[in-house]
């Protein structure tokens, strides 16, 4: 069957509708619409075409993800519209995943599958790879029986790449045995690492580390800050890779600053699981500097995101700097100040002080270096809202 495209040039781009629900006893603080509006940039990046969205609010959650009538108008959509993939907005057990497969006859993923997805085709370095070569086997290994040969026949594609995909044919015991070396390789390249660490640090220099929402902007402060060229781009998770470098306070004390990941709403536990060699940093930092894209509409959401998953990964109590950045997108008028209504959203009891900056104008970098120079140095939290004096 020929296939239906937007545009008679350019790559063919699988053909998605996108499926959300909001369950109304579970109350998330994130709108379903913002939330579809983020998958739709994450299956955009796995390289689909989302073309339809259903959504539902529903009273408790259903066995089946979404309603009867729900799932009766999707397999008419899916005919009609010629589509190849329905990505939906929850990690979906494997049984509804079978479930769904099996009555819409296209090929099903869920959010989890697509960030792994997203997060294999960014991942350049060995221990990168190796990472989600991890947090893709384990999400397979419950999903293996039944639904690869159905993949198969349907085609791979978005959800179904990387590292991963070579092991579709196999069985569990032989991705149970590649799930073990994988884990030992991890753990020579973890090992390798905090040698190194504590080469650089001697044990006793303070460590730094940049948190935050993916594209909040945290590579381009790190690049600002040390003088470096990791890569800024305006996409989801650019950065994959841990990145350290020795930073010098204004005092002239030494520490070390780390570029990391990012994080996501329904970030995939199991992808947090296996990045936690690079996370290594993040997790035994001194001081989080946690950077947030005031300018994005979901400035609040996105801070309680990273917020929330902080405490997950139990360092939640780590000293923080809330970085409002993007600062220049915002621009104050002569009528109208900058308005910085997120500060009235957020717990900024959570941070020891807060800083505007604009890492492409420059802006808040010397108050940044104060800052943490005030952090790890005299480590008495004071709470201070500076704003940028350059
Ligand atoms: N206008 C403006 N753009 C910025 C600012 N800071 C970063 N950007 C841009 O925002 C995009 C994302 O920046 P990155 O530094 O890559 O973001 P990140 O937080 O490292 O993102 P991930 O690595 O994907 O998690 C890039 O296009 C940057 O050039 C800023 O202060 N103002
Ligand atoms: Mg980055």
């Amino acid at each position: 069957m020929a296939k239906k495209r937007t545009y008679s040039t350019g790559p063919f781009r699988e053909r998605a509708i996108l499926v959300g629900v909001s369950v109304r006893s579970q109350g998330d603080y994130w709108a379903l619409d913002d939330s579809i509006a983020e998958l739709s940039e994450l299956a955009r990046a796995a390289g689909a075409n989302p073309v339809a969205r259903f959504t539902q609010t529903m009273n408790k959650p259903s066995p089946t993800y979404i309603g009867k009538g729900k799932i009766d108008e999707l397999e008419h959509a899916v005919k009609h519209e010629e589509i190849d993939t329905v990505i939906f907005d929850d990690e979906l057990s494997p049984t509804q995943q079978k479930t769904l497969e099996d009555r819409l006859k296209v090929k099903v993923i869920d959010r989890t599958a697509l960030i792994l997805d997203v997060f294999a085709q960014r991942a350049r370095s060995r221990e990168g790879r190796l990472q989600v070569e991890l947090a893709q086997t384990e999400y397979l290994l419950p999903r293996l029986a039944g639904q690869w040969s159905h993949l198969e026949r349907l085609g791979g594609g978005v959800g179904t790449r990387g590292p991963g995909e070579t092991q579709i044919e196999t069985d569990r015991r032989l991705v149970r045995r590649k799930l073990s070396r994988v884990k030992k390789e991890i753990a020579q390249v973890q090992s390798q690492r905090s040698q190194q660490r504590l080469q650089r640090t001697g044990g006793d220099t303070k460590i730094v580390s940049l948190v935050g929402y993916t594209n909040a902007g945290k590579s381009a402060i790190f690049n600002r800050i040390t003088s470096s060229g990791v890569t800024e781009r305006n996409q989801m998770f650019s950065t994959l890779d841990t990145t350290t470098r020795r930073m010098y306070l204004p005092s002239g004390t030494a520490a070390t600053i780390s570029d990391t990941v990012g994080f996501v709403h329904k970030l995939p536990p199991v992808l947090v699981a296996a990045f936690r060699a690079t996370l290594e940093e993040t997790l035994e930092a001194d001081l989080l500097i946690h950077v947030v894209d005031i300018s994005s509409p979901y400035a609040v959401e996105q801070t309680q995101v990273v917020s929330d998953q902080l405490s997950d990964m139990g360092i939640g109590d780590t000293p923080r700097i809330l970085v409002l950045n993007k600062l220049d997108l915002i621009a104050a008028t002569d009528d109208e100040p900058i308005s910085l209504s997120v500060l009235d959203q957020i717990d900024v009891t959570e941070f020891s002080r807060v800083v505007t900056s604009s890492a492409t104008k420059g802006w808040g970098m010397n108050d940044l270096r104060d800052a943490i120079e005030a952090e790890v140095v005299s480590a008495t939290p004071v709470l201070d809202i500076a704003s940028h004096s350059e």
